[in-house]
């Protein structure tokens, strides 16, 4: 047998630790590495993608999805810098990936060789481990610790290795006195904080003190979601989601008044307006502007980060630990409270606002309002369907109108809200979980950045369904020049593009829609193909995503954007005028 080679290493140790997928692109300076995963590869699969951005976002998602440590692979130089998106947007939204990448040989580095580039330099800020291998004998050690890093502080752990140590039996490399053989382990144990029985009672005090709490409950709260209905039951507080703790509850729940910021509901942004208390579970919603004002509510917080704690609102207690267990022991200290207005108040502007949204879903204007394929798409996903959005007006229209509901998972980038990500979110769902319903909801903009994984699609023969909304326009930043800027429209009109004939070269089943009377048959259809299907949904441009409270100050810009020039304004006004009109009479 041939001997062991520092690949074979990294690649054993990974399938240790229970890595089953690796997502990216082989290149010369990771050649080794992808021969000792050809050799294991019953074991480990490799998907290839068309970019390396796109495989850590696969990996980021993966992480997302599961819950366990997602894996990408790229070559020295051009690949390494490519994954840099995708890791931080891991790095931003606490998913632990391990990212592995090339260096040059290791005695021509900085030496102006071919694609010379230091990735462990280059990923200095990104990483929570970095560490460059410098032999064979050093691989077990780092890529252990690298992977119990990166699921321990939910970030990105890196590991470059020069291409020649790849190939270059282990035993080549003379073990050095103090590197004792076999004294690593592969044991990951996880920290287990409870808060003292004190800062229970500090923390019951505080939220049984109020007439009026508000729950803030975001993806550290995904598993909690049992105990945080019982607590909005006792304290009749409604449950506020920021987006990517959509899942926390069910949309349809008597305690949630559903998602919070610009694409969110009025009832939450009312009840964090007005609460006097707050409880913070597994959140730190970056939109302060949405927290109660400072000094407003007594708050209290609960993170599994202690670094967390007092991040985003100035709350009176902590409690460190994971939310489900934390909420337990809090739970019997809770009084239940009698006065049910303020939920019950929220519960009243719920029903005004699903009314709202089943109008704003049911339009049957042309051109077609968004809002109506995302409402369709609601009424026809299955109860365990996966969700992926992308950064733009898409995830307005999707995060009101999907009603999360049983088993669903529903994810995006939430906090570096980058674009192309919704497709390789998309694609890492559909390889970990064949059987599921998985979609991505994305925009024209954002669909092209990684298009090229529509080929990952139909390699790897994905359930993959791509509805893509066609205003052929960067939507988000067009409405954000007018309504937050006042100023005119520019550089935000897109080459429009034939998404149906691009998905028909690509090999996926296409689908077009531009009639809302057809959009929830042509939906379906989509749905039941087999393998990938992409729906082209081409809708009115001129639709506005509508805060869910208006202020003056956004109308005065938005009316100055006009008066100063936006191209098309009358169209424009026309649209909202009309939008509005409607939705008072
Ligand atoms: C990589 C990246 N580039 C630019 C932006 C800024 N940005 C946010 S949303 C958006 C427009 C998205 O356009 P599209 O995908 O067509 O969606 P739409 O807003 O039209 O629904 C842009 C340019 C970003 N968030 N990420
Ligand atoms: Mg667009």
């Amino acid at each position: 047998m041939a001997k062991a080679t520092a690949a074979d290493v990294l690649v054993e140790t990974l399938i240790r630790w229970n890595v089953d997928t690796v997502f990216g692109i082989p290149g010369d300076g990771i050649n080794g590495i992808i021969e000792s995963l050809r050799v294991r590869q019953d074991k480990l699969r490799f998907i290839q993608v068309r970019h390396e951005e796109a495989a850590a976002f696969n990996a980021c998602a993966y992480a997302k999805w599961t819950g366990r440590l997602g894996v990408c692979l790229a070559t020295s130089g051009p690949g390494g810098i490519h994954l840099l998106n995708g890791l931080y947007d891991a790095k931003l939204d606490g998913a632990p990936v391990l990212a592995i990448t090339g260096l040059q040989f290791h005695d021509l580095l900085q030496t102006h060789t071919q694609q010379d580039v230091e990735l462990d330099k280059l990923f200095m800020d990104v990483a929570v481990f970095n560490s460059r291998i410098m032999g064979g004998h050093h691989v077990e050690n780092t890529i252990e610790l690298a992977c119990r890093t990166a699921l321990s502080r939910r970030g990105v752990a890196h590991v470059t290795m020069p291409v020649d140590l790849q190939s270059q039996p282990v035993s080549a490399d003379p073990r050095s006195k103090r590197n004792v053989p076999q004294h690593v382990s592969n044991e990951m144990t996880w920290l287990v904080a409870m808060p003292r029985d004190s800062q229970l009672h500090e923390a019951a005090e505080i939220l049984n003190s109020g007439k009026k709490t508000a729950i803030l409950a975001g993806q550290g709260a995904l598993s909690a979601s049992e105990e945080l209905l019982k607590v909005a039951e006792l304290l009749a507080a409604p449950i506020v989601k920021p987006l990517l703790g959509k899942g926390v509850v069910p949309d349809d729940s008597p305690y949630t008044t559903g998602g919070i910021g610009l694409l969110g509901t009025r009832p939450s942004q009312e009840a964090l307006e007005s609460c006097d208390t707050l409880l913070i579970v597994g959140s730190s919603f970056p939109y302060l502007e949405f927290y109660p004002r400072p000094g407003s509510a007594r708050a209290v917080q609960i993170d599994a980060d202690p670094t967390r704690i007092g991040l985003r609102y100035p709350v009176e207690a902590g409690l460190v630990g994971d939310a489900a267990r934390v909420l337990r022991e809090l739970l019997p200290k809770l009084k239940k409270r009698d006065d049910r207005s303020f939920l019950e108040q929220a519960q009243k502007g719920m029903t005004e606002w699903n009314e709202l949204m089943d109008e704003r879903g049911t339009r049957m204007d042309k051109p077609m309002k968004p809002q109506v394929v995302a409402h369709e798409l609601n009424k026809l996903v299955s109860d365990d369907a996966i969700i992926a959005t992308d950064s733009g007006t898409v995830t307005t229209w999707i995060a009101r109108h999907l009603k999360h509901r049983g088993n669903m998972k529903f994810s995006c980038s939430g906090n570096l809200a980058t674009m192309a990500c919704g497709l390789p979110y998309a694609i890492a769902a559909a390889v970990v979980y064949p059987e599921r319903q998985v979609i991505a909801f994305v925009g024209d903009g954002a669909l092209t950045m990684l298009i090229g994984e529509l080929a990952t699609c139909v390699k790897y023969d994905l359930n993959v369904k791509v509805v893509v909304i066609k205003n052929n326009s960067l939507g988000q930043i067009k409405w954000e020049q007018m309504v937050f800027l006042g100023n005119p429209e520019y550089v935000c009109d897109l080459q429009p593009v034939d998404f149906a004939t691009v998905a028909k070269g690509f090999g996926v089943a296409s689908f077009s829609v531009d009639d809302p009377a057809q959009c929830g048959d042509v939906l379906r259809q989509a749905l039941a193909a087999r393998g990938p299907a992409l729906v082209e949904a081409t809708v009115d441009t001129h639709e506005p995503p509508m805060p869910p409270k208006a202020t003056l100050r956004q109308v005065s810009h938005f009316a100055q954007s006009l008066a100063r020039g936006t191209p098309e304004r009358s169209r424009i006004a026309w649209t909202v005028a009309s939008d509005t009109v409607r939705e008072l009479v």
